[in-house]
């Protein structure tokens, strides 16, 4: 496999996703380079979004496509953002008032448990699909200035830091990191 192409619009995705693959002899093509927009999210799951954010380029250009679809589930909110993490502030949210209204959902409570959750899907002749997870916790305020999304918010368990904070150190932790190494793997053998 010589060419690759990246499923997304969100600049902070890519970047990590081009970071991880960055010693692959492989070329990465973004949506935005191909001047694609972006399908509507209309699953009810992180894969079904995958699945369909990938399709829907593979099906024109049939290069082999990557997608993730990711989320923040927060437990004493029952698992939300999640799948909405990207609109959880409505059709006009930043990621500011994305955590804005994050923390003011959660307001002093201390049981501020989350995970993240990306669903990587590859698509090319066959499916394939990886999952990662990373546990943690909501912080009480926002900390750093790296990354993106909720990433000033995330403290993943075993430490005392947000993934924002972390800074580099995110690529080799995040949830993302770890749906991608197996991903790795496979694209290595394509
Ligand atoms: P694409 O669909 O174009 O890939 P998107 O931002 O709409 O971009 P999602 O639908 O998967 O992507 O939404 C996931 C949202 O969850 C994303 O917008 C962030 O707000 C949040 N998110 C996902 N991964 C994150 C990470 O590593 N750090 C911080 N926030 C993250």
């Amino acid at each position: 496999m010589d060419k690759l192409i990246v499923a997304t619009h969100n600049r902070g995705k890519l970047r990590e996703i081009k970071q991880f693959f960055c010693d692959l002899p492989v070329k990465i093509i973004s949506a935005d380079e191909l001047g694609e927009d972006s399908p509507r999210e209309t699953g009810k799951t992180y894969r079904e979004n995958a699945l369909l954010k990938a399709r829907y380029l593979y099906d024109k250009y049939r290069i082999p496509t990557l997608a993730d679809d990711s989320g923040l589930e927060v437990k004493i909110l029952n698992g939300l953002p999640g799948v909405y993490s990207a609109r959880f502030d409505g059709p006009k949210a930043t990621y500011e008032s994305n955590n804005i209204k994050l923390l003011s959902r959660l307001g002093n409570k201390s049981d501020r448990r989350a995970k993240f959750i990306s669903v990587i899907i590859l698509l090319s002749d066959t499916i394939y699909q990886s999952i990662g997870k990373v546990s943690g916790r909501i912080a009480y305020n926002l900390s750093g200035v790296s990354g993106f999304g909720y990433d000033p918010l995330f403290i993943p368990l075993g430490y005392q830091k947000t993934y924002s904070e972390l800074a580099c150190k995110k690529q080799f932790i995040s949830h993302r990191a770890i749906a991608l190494k197996k991903i790795k793997k496979i694209i290595e053998k394509l």
